[in-house]
Order: structure tokens, then sequence, then C-alpha cells
């Protein structure tokens, strides 16, 4: 029987091992692989952790299975022995942890730095952004500017709105700035491995860049109230003349009047 539980603690590490050779091909990590540049950054970091885990509960599981595996094969009679710790080896599960924890902050700064430092943004994330994106319940608002003009921080009377559509161009970074209409909601892209939190009363700037066209998800990763499961909207990502058509549409939409003016002339 006891030879029985140092087996039992044999057998995850290396069920973990299994699992870490059949996982790549059945493709058991990310659902989905990122579509952005720096979504696939973001996802190395997740790996780079994920590995570090792996590689720890491998060697503690078979540690832990040995000293186990040891004590099962001693006779049963032997005298116990009685230890009080060791120095040494306290000195290294605390050191060890500590530099690994110390380097995965470092290491992680750089994309955290692209991602949230708006002195780190890319050169044209810099610029002037591209839509407002304001969450609310249970919706997602975007203000665009008028074709060929700059956003403004304030609305303007010939701005243009859409709900639950989100359209940016393709294949540069897109700058946008995140507000909250009422309570607390969270800006998440899952295939852009964008999530930000929407905060009353606070502009936050947020830049992504898609490099192939096509619609993307963009949910609330907040419990902000009964709705909250409804508040789902689509990222259009468009090559940039489909987008400057589509502005120019939604303009033509929002400033028709009604009227149809009559073209046929008689001759
Ligand atoms: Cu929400």
């Amino acid at each position: 029987m006891k030879k029985f539980w140092a087996l039992f603690f044999f057998f995850w590490p290396t069920l973990a091992i299994v699992v870490c050779c059949i996982a790549p091909s059945q493709n058991w990590w990310f659902p989905s692989e990122a579509m952005s540049p720096l979504g696939k950054e973001i996802d190395g970091l997740f790996y780079l952790i994920l590995v570090i885990v792996t590689i720890t509960f491998i060697g503690t599981q078979y540690a832990l299975g040995w000293v186990l595996w040891q004590s099962a094969r001693q006779d049963d009679a032997a005298k116990a022995e009685f230890s009080h710790g060791s120095h040494t080896l306290e000195l290294i599960w605390t050191i060890v942890p500590a530099f690994i924890l110390l380097f995965i902050a470092l290491y992680q700064m750089d994309v955290w730095m692209k991602f949230r430092v708006q002195a780190k943004f890319p050169d044209e994330a810099k610029n002037a952004p591209v839509v407002e994106v304001t969450a609310r319940q249970f919706e997602w608002r975007m203000r665009y500017p008028a074709p060929g003009k700059l956003l403004q921080l304030n609305p303007q009377p010939d701005d243009l709105y859409t709900v639950n559509e989100m359209h940016v161009p393709v294949g540069r970074p897109v700058r946008f700035n995140l507000r909250s209409g009422d309570v607390q909601h969270a800006f998440f892209a899952p295939q852009l491995r964008v999530k930000q939190d929407a905060v009353p009363g606070l502009m936050i700037p947020i830049w992504f860049e898609i490099p192939k066209p096509g619609k993307y998800e963009l949910l609330c990763a907040e419990l902000c109230g009964w709705g909250h499961y409804k508040m789902r909207a689509t990222i259009y990502a468009e090559p940039e003349n489909i987008y400057h058509e589509y502005l120019e549409a939604l303009q033509q939409e929002q400033n028709f009047d009604g009227v149809v003016p009559d073209t046929e002339e008689d001759e």
C-alpha cells in the first residue's frame, strides 16, 4: 500500500508530460491563435509562465514520489529518523522562486509598456484616435469623426455614431479612446488579446493592430448589470479604402433628411 501512494504521486507528473506532448497537436492551448502582433507577444508571456509552472509541477511531484518511494522501501521495524530541517534547502527554495518571480516581473515589462504606456505606443497610435468607444448598460457606442476630420475630445455636431459595430482600418496600429457612460465595464476582444476596464469619469487610450481583414468579437468582461450577457459587439477590420467608404456611407445615412431628390428630368 505504501508503494501505491508513491506510484500515485509518480502518475500525475507522468500524465503531465504525456499531455504536454499531445496538447500542441490537439490545439489544447489557447482556443485560437492571437490575431494581433501584440496579442502574440502576450500569448508568449502566458506560455512562458505555463512552461515554468509545468517544470515546477513535474519536478516537485517526482520529488514527492521519490521521497515516498524511498520510505516505502524501508523496513517497518527500522527506527525513524528525525531532523530539524535544512538551512541550505530552505535558502534554495526561497531564493530560486524569488528570482523566478523577479525575472517574470522584469521580462513582461516591455510588452506591458507597449500596451499601456502612452509614450511607448507605436508612432501611428500616438496620433489622433480613430474612434471613441463608450460602454454603457448594455451596449457599445462608437463615435467617429466626420470623414476627413480628426476625432475631438468633445462630441462635435458632425460626428458619426453607431452601436455595437466598430469599424477599424486594417494593417496599422489603431488608437481609440475608451469611456464608460455609467458603471464599470471592460472592453474585451479575445482574438486580439485586448482587455481594458472602462471606468466612469476616465478616458482611457488603447490601441491594437489587426493584420487581417475580418470580423472580431468585442465583449464586456466586467459584470455590469442584468444585461451584461448581451453586451457584445463586432469589430470589423477593413482595408483603408473600404473603411473610408463606410464612414462616408454612415455620414450620408445620418445626414439623410428623408427627402429623396427628384433626379429624373424631362427633356
Ligand atoms: Cu458591461
